[in-house]
C-alpha cells in the first residue's frame, strides 16, 4: 500500500517547503517538489499545512486514582487523540506501594494491549525506591524500551517518593541512560494545607487550588533541579504551571545545567478565576492547579526562550458524576482534565494565530521535542525520509468550535466549551495508513503499537 500526499506546506521543527511526500508501507520514502511515483491512494494538501503527528508525552488513561479510573480506556482515548492530531501519547504505568515495577507493567499492559487505536509508550512510576526496585531498572531501559521514570514529590502515602530515594532513583537511572520526570510540588506543605483548610471547613473547589500555591511548585522545582545537577541524571519536570517554577529551571542554566520542562494546553490557556465558580470549578481540579494571567505569560515567553520544551495535556479525564465524589470536600475530587483532542488545535489557534509561537515551533512543542527527548527520534516527530508516515494535513483557515456535544473522548464536559477555533485537523495518517478522513475515524482498536524507546541522549 502506497500513499502520496501532493502539494502540502511541510513544516517540521526546522523547515518549510512546499512539497509532495510519498508513503510506502508504513514508512516515508520521498520527499520533494513533483514526485513521479505513482501511489494507490492521492491525498491533495494544496492550500494546507502538513505537520509531524503530534505527541502527547503526558496522559492518563484507563487509570486507577483516588478512587476511581480516568474515564478514556486505551481505545477511546488514542482514538480521541487521532481526531485531534495526536499520533501517539506516552501514559503512565504507577508502582503500587509495596509490590514491584513488573507486576505494575504487568498490571497496565494487561488495560492497554491490543486496546490502542494510536501508538503508545509507557512512562514507568516509582512510588516505592527500594533495593528491588533498584534492580529492576536496567530491565525497563534495555529490555522494554521504557527509558524514563516518574517520581512524585506530592500525593504522600500513595504516590510520593522522598529525596533519599529520589537520589537513590536518579543514581540507578543515570548509570543505564535513562532519565527521570517528575511531579514537582512540595507534598508535605500541600497536605498542610489541605489538612488546614479541611479543619476549618473549606471544602469549595477553591480550596484546592489555596492548598497549592505557586510557592509549593517553586520549592520542589528548585530541589528537583539540584538533585538532578548534583547526581548528573537528566531530569524532565512534567507540568509546569508558573513563574517561580521556571525560574528555578532559568537559574538552573547560569551552572550550565540543562532541566527539560513541559507546560500542559491548560496552563498556557486557562486561569484560576474559573475555581471561582463553585462546584463547577471542579471541573479544572487538577493537581497543580491552574494559576494566574501572569504564569501564562511566563510560560508562553518560556517556550520562546527554550526553556519550555514540551506542550502536553495530563489529560485524564472524569465524567461529572466522578468529580461529584468530592461535592463535600475539594479533596475527594478526582483530579484531572480533558485534553488529549484539543491541544493540537487549541496550541495552533491560540498560539501561532495569535502570534504567539511561530509554526516551526509549534511542531517543535506539539511533537519533535518529545520525540527527541524520550528517545524515538527521528522515528518519530518528524517528517523526514524514513520516518514513520505519522502525518497531520490541517487547515489553518477552517474555524470550528470545541463542545462536548461532539468530541470524541469519553467525558461529559468539555473544559473548553464553545471556545471558537480557526485551524483544523483534517486529515491524519499514522504509520502510512489513514487514520482521520472525513470526520471518521478508519483505524480499530490494536492498529496502535506500543514503541521500544532508546536511551536518553541530553541533546535536543
Ligand atoms: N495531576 C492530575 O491532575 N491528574 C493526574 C495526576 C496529576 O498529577
Ligand atoms: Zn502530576
Ligand atoms: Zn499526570
Amino acid at each position: 500500500m502506497s500513499l502520496s500526499i501532493k502539494n502540502g506546506r511541510i513544516i517540521t521543527a526546522d523547515a518549510d517547503q512546499v512539497a509532495d511526500i510519498f508513503i510506502e508501507g508504513e514508512t516515508i520514502r520521498a520527499i520533494g517538489k513533483d514526485l513521479p511515483m505513482k501511489a494507490d491512494k492521492e491525498i491533495d494538501a494544496s492550500g494546507k499545512l502538513v505537520f509531524p503527528g503530534g505527541i502527547d508525552p503526558h496522559v492518563h488513561l484507563d487509570m486507577p486514582f483516588m478512587g476511581t479510573f480516568s474515564s478514556d480506556n486505551y481505545e477511546t482515548g488514542t482514538r480521541a487523540a487521532l481526531f485531534g492530531g495526536t499520533t501517539m501519547v506516552i501514559d503512565f504505568i504507577l508502582q503500587r506501594q509495596g509490590n514491584s515495577l513488573h507486576a505494575a507493567l504487568d498490571e497496565w499492559r494487561g488495560r492497554s494491549n491490543g486496546n490502542c487505536v494510536g501508538d503508545y509508550s509507557f512512562h514507568m512510576a516509582v512510588t516505592d525506591f527500594n533495593e528491588k526496585t533498584k534492580a529492576e531498572i536496567r530491565d525497563f531501559i534495555e529490555k522494554e524500551g521504557i527509558v524514563s521514570f516518574k517520581t512524585f514529590m506530592a500525593y504522600k502515602g500513595a504516590l510520593m517518593i522522598d529525596d533519599r530515594q529520589m537520589i537513590g532513583l536518579m543514581e540507578e537511572v543515570k548509570k543505564h541512560g535513562g532519565l527521570i520526570n517528575v511531579h514537582a510540588t512540595n507534598g508535605d506543605m500541600i497536605d498542610y494545607l489541605v489538612a488546614k483548610h479541611r479543619a476549618e471547613e473549606k471544602l469549595a473547589p477553591l480550596y484546592h487550588y489555596l492548598s497549592q500555591p505557586e510557592i509549593t511548585e517553586a520549592e520542589a522545582a528548585e530541589r528537583f533541579a539540584d538533585m538532578s545537577f548534583y547526581t548528573g541524571c537528566p531530569g524532565y519536570i512534567v507540568h509546569l504551571t508558573c513563574e517561580g517554577a521556571l525560574n528555578a529551571v532559568r537559574n538552573a542554566t547560569r551552572r550550565n545545567q540543562k532541566v527539560f520542562v513541559e507546560t500542559c494546553i491548560q496552563y498556557l490557556l486557562l486561569d484560576a478565576s474559573l475555581y471561582e465558580r463553585d462546584f463547577e470549578g471542579a471541573k479544572w481540579v487538577m493537581s497543580p492547579p491552574l494559576r494566574e494571567k501572569k504564569d501564562q505569560e511566563t510560560l508562553w515567553a518560556g517556550i520562546n526562550q527554550g526553556l519550555v520544551e514540551v506542550v502536553a495535556t495530563d489529560h485524564c479525564p472524569f465524567k461529572w458524576q466522578q468529580k461529584l465524589m468530592g461535592k463535600n470536600d475539594f479533596s475527594k475530587i478526582p483530579n484531572g482534565h480533558p485534553a488529549i483532542e484539543n491541544r493540537m488545535e487549541l496550541l495552533f489557534s491560540e498560539g501561532v494565530n495569535k502570534g504567539r509561537i511561530t509554526l516551526n515551533k509549534y511542531v517543535e512543542v506539539a511533537s519533535t521535542n518529545a520525540a527527541k527527548i524520550f528517545g524515538m527520534f527521528p522515528q518519530k516527530g518528524t517528517i523526514a525520509v524514513g520516518s514513520d508516515a505519522d502525518i497531520v494535513i490541517f487547515d489553518p483557515k477552517e474555524k470550528h468550535s470545541i463542545s462536548a456535544k461532539t468530541h470524541h473522548m469519553n467525558v461529559d464536559y468539555s473544559a473548553y466549551e464553545g471556545w471558537e477555533l480557526t485551524g483544523k485537523v483534517k486529515t491524519v495518517v499514522l504509520r502510512g495508513q489513514v487514520a482521520i478522513e472525513n470526520n471518521n475515524c478508519l483505524l480499530r482498536k490494536g492498529y496502535g503499537r506500543f514503541v521500544k524507546r532508546s536511551k536518553v541522549s541530553q541533546r535536543i
